[in-house]
């Protein structure tokens, strides 16, 4: 039973409705907990091949739950590790992506870029105005929109607290594409649907390849997509893919 989020099954595509409206879906410690722990049972069931993580039409996610923060003190914060279970999303192997509609602020933006990709809506904004509550981002914001946009708009977009709109996030790299608001999340399902139908196996360790270019040399990220991409030949589903494409008809992956 969960009071925070909506979870969905479609076929081999999980969602996981972020459902505080009253606080433009604001993440407090409970919505972290069944977010984060929804994700880790959703990555042990072979079942999902695809994860999607959305809002409502008006708000992603304003941020960090700034109510349940403000009477904080250094030692509240410090022991309880505040928001660190966040970082667990990192670890999901099966394909994560946040379909992001309306304010995607603070926290909000951070989860958003804790997925493997964002599909916008035209009514996406985008911000970190952490400072604006005498604060910085908590939750890997200022790395992952470093990487993500470069130091430039990173800088500016943290110093100045400003929002920045999907065509703006599409044409600097943060989100992938911009769907028109009424069909962001039937594009998402589309979207994730064909991810969930190919070799889940192999598409964790696709992800695990472009995200060690984040954290490695060049010569050492290519170097462990070629050990990757050798070990592939070791997987029924390489045999079927290329089997497939040689009788020229669909694979039928069995992820394995
Ligand atoms: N936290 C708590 N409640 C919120 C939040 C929030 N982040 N955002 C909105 N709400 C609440 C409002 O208080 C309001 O509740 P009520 O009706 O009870 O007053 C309700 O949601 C609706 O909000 P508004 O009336 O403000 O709606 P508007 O349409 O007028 O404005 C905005 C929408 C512009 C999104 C506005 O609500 C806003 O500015 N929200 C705050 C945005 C923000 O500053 N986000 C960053 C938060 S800090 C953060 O995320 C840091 C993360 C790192 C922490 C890590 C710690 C280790």
């Amino acid at each position: 039973m969960s009071d925070t989020i909506l979870l969905e099954r479609r076929g081999r595509v999980a969602l996981i409705t972020l459902n505080r409206p009253e606080a433009l879906n604001a993440l407090n410690e409970a919505m972290m907990n069944e977010v984060v722990d929804a994700a880790r049972e959703l990555d042990r069931d072979p079942s999902v091949g695809a994860i999607i993580i959305t809002g409502s039409a008006r708000a992603f996610a304003a941020g960090a739950d700034i109510k349940e923060m403000a009477g904080q003190s250094y030692l509240d914060m410090y022991a309880a590790d505040w928001f660190a279970r966040w970082s667990e999303l990192a670890r999901v192997r099966t394909p994560l992506i946040a379909a992001v509609a309306g304010y995607a602020l603070g926290g909000g933006c951070e989860l958003a870029m804790l997925c493997d990709f964002i599909l916008a809506a035209d009514t996406a904004k985008f911000g970190q105005p952490e400072m604006k509550l005498g604060v910085i981002p908590g939750i890997g914001g200022s790395q992952r929109l470093s990487r993500a946009l470069g130091k430039a708009k990173a800088m500016e977009m943290i110093l100045t607290g400003r929002t920045m709109d999907a065509a703006e996030a599409e044409q600097s790299g943060l989100v992938a594409r911009v769907i028109p608001a009424d069909q962001l999340l039937e594009e998402a399902f589309a979207t994730a649907t064909t991810i969930a139908s190919r070799s889940l196996p192999v598409a964790m360790l696709a992800k695990e390849c472009v995200n060690a270019a984040f954290e490695t040399t060049l010569t050492e990220g290519v170097h462990f997509e070629r050990r990757l991409f050798h070990s592939l030949f070791a997987t029924q589903d390489q045999k079927e893919g290329m089997a497939a494409f040689i009788e020229k008809r669909d694979p039928r992956f069995t992820h394995k």
